[in-house]
């Protein structure tokens, strides 16, 4: 017989119209024989049965074992010792270093743990009452899933010009709040009518960069009065963060007026930023969350396998604290969505492909809390912010009952804050930033500069789509205990001021398109964080 994988058992009782809780699913995996002890159960339960217990599993094998007298018919066999090569490997850093390359092995959970080890034989030994199968460690009623930021159904945005000044005045409006304790700002009109030699201070939108003749750099800043020039020399400090800025990001500069009283010299440059004083807040029990991203089902390179052994994963012991499931945008492949796309689907049917997604959900524990948001695949609008799926998409994706928000938004799990964002604009800080500041290879760099700017796309008229609201929902007003991106497909994490940045690679292959311009994308990996320590583990599937 096949080996049967949690996973495969859980598809099995839902096409049959049952669930299972995840005890009784890894019971049923630890039987020599899966397949017919599944049916065997599937024909005693009493017919108004919905949920398949752990309690109704142990009793039918019991009896069953008992009746046939067979001692051996519940022994552990080679069928599980033969898992060896599904073997998830794990890796836990407490630095900010790339966890690849600190991989170490664990132990498999379908070998060497005691409870699913335990057999018939087992049972007798250590007597019939005690529970085959692992417990399970939380307590559901201590679960808190709050969302905050979703602005599905709130957009207003026309595209009308006066949604750009709205959209403009909040960012303005609530990131200078975060500046104006450091700089004594005026606004850009009365900098003009102050006499040369002054010392003043602005905080406004970086409306252009450009360098000198003689190397130097011009910083216009904008503010609802008008522009004004800052220059800053080659030689000072600051000059090192210049190339950090982008495009309608909201920064403070403080400088001296030239004697015509037309530009101002820079002697400092504040970002929003994180206070470095800030601490993170943690659950108050042992209790991880498993945080994903770019499934992409329906691609030809989608890792269906590894996905099938993150799922048995799920529901063995070594996820018994895994209580939440994240998943960062980019469920299916979508249709062309890049040129020459459609060489590379295996689902040509946008629908087909979320009803695809919706089976391989369903493998993970139907006890898991789920949470996603939409990426640039997904069939939602491009432009960000981007709303959660429509109802239909909802009713298709409706597996376990995620709960679905927009991308950005905030997720707080037991008092610890997630800001999920799919990472779109994480490409176009990679490509404008020095290697050093940001890189494919340290995606969570890139990521610590959303934090500094306070913003997760600030650049308008680039790479990235911007809708214009009334509101900027796109201003990360509170500083979030851990950050969650995903899009540029690379594993990579690190803490940012107390502040865990993760970006969660993907379970799509390499593209032919990533094959061209050399992106060797992480994919099959979960990180796992321990909400109560924020520690990070990465488990690997492929
Ligand atoms: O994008 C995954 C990563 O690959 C992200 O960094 C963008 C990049 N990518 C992938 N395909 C293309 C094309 N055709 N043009 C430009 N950039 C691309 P994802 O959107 O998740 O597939
Ligand atoms: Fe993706
Ligand atoms: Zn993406």
């Amino acid at each position: 017989m096949p080996l049967e994988g949690p996973a495969r058992i859980v598809q099995t009782l839902t096409a049959r119209g049952f669930n299972a809780d995840r005890e009784a699913v890894t019971l049923l995996a630890a039987q020599p024989d899966p397949a017919a002890a599944l049916e065997q159960v599937l024909e005693d339960v009493p017919d108004e049965t919905l949920v398949i217990s752990a309690e109704s599993v142990r009793q039918i094998v019991e009896t069953t074992d008992t009746q046939t007298g067979d001692s051996t018919s519940l022994t552990a066999t080679d069928d599980r010792v033969n898992q060896s090569d599904r073997k998830p490997r794990s890796a836990r850093t407490q630095d900010s270093s790339n966890p690849v390359s600190d991989d170490r092995e664990s132990h498999d959970p379908s070998i060497s743990t005691p409870d699913v080890d335990r057999t018939g034989t087992d049972d007798r030994d250590h007597g019939a009452d005690e529970p085959a199968g692992f417990e399970r460690s939380g307590d559901v009623d201590e679960r808190d899933v709050r969302i905050r930021g979703d602005m599905t159904g709130e957009s207003t945005g026309t595209g009308a010009y006066r949604d750009f000044v709205s959209i403009f005045r909040d960012r303005l409006d609530r990131l200078q709040s975060k500046l104006s304790g450091r700089v004594n700002h005026r606004p850009a009109s009365s900098i003009e009518g102050m006499p040369g030699g002054s010392d003043v201070a602005m905080i406004g939108l970086v409306n252009d960069v450009r360098s000198t003749a003689s190397g130097h750099w011009l910083v216009e800043l904008e503010d609802t009065t008008g522009t004004f020039p800052f220059l800053v020399m080659k030689d000072r400090e600051y000059v090192d963060l210049v190339d950090e800025l982008l495009r309608d990001e909201v920064i403070a500069m403080e400088g001296t007026l030239a004697d015509d009283s037309g530009i101002a010299f820079v002697d400092s440059m504040y970002f929003p930023d994180v206070p470095r004083t800030r601490e993170a807040s943690t659950a108050d029990r042992h209790v991880e969350a498993a945080l994903i991203s770019d499934v992409h089902v329906g691609s030809e390179e989608f890792m269906a396998d590894a996905w099938n052994r993150f799922a048995d994963w799920l529901h063995g012991e070594d996820a018994q604290h895994v209580e939440y499931l994240c998943i960062a945008g980019d469920m299916v492949e979508g249709v062309g969505v890049y040129p020459n796309q459609d060489e590379e689907l295996d689902i040509v049917d946008i629908y087909e492909q979320y009803e695809a997604f919706n089976e391989f959900l369903k493998r993970v524990p139907g006890d898991l809390d789920i949470v996603m948001i939409p990426g640039n695949h997904d069939a939602v609008r491009l432009a960000e912010p981007q709303p959660g799926f429509d109802e239909h998409l909802r009713s298709i994706m409706s597996a376990h009952d995620p709960q679905i928000v927009s991308n950005p938004s905030t997720v707080e799990l037991e008092g610890v804050s997630i800001l999920m964002y799919h990472g779109v604009s994480l490409d176009e800080v990679i490509a404008e930033l020095p290697a050093e500041k940001a890189s494919y290879d340290e995606p969570h760099k890139a990521m610590y500069q959303l934090l500094k700017k306070r913003h997760v796309a600030p650049q308008f008229g680039g790479h990235t789509r911007l809708a214009p609201e009334e509101r900027d929902y796109l201003v990360i007003d509170d500083v979030p205990d851990i950050f969650h991106t995903g899009h540029v497909h690379k594993l990579g994490f690190g803490k940012y001021h107390d502040v865990l940045a993760i970006n969660s690679g993907c379970w799509q292959s390499q593209t032919d398109f990533q094959k061209s311009v050399n992106i060797d994308p992480d994919a099959g990996y979960a990180p796992i964080v321990d909400l109560q320590t924020l520690d990070v583990t990465v488990q690997k599937f492929s």
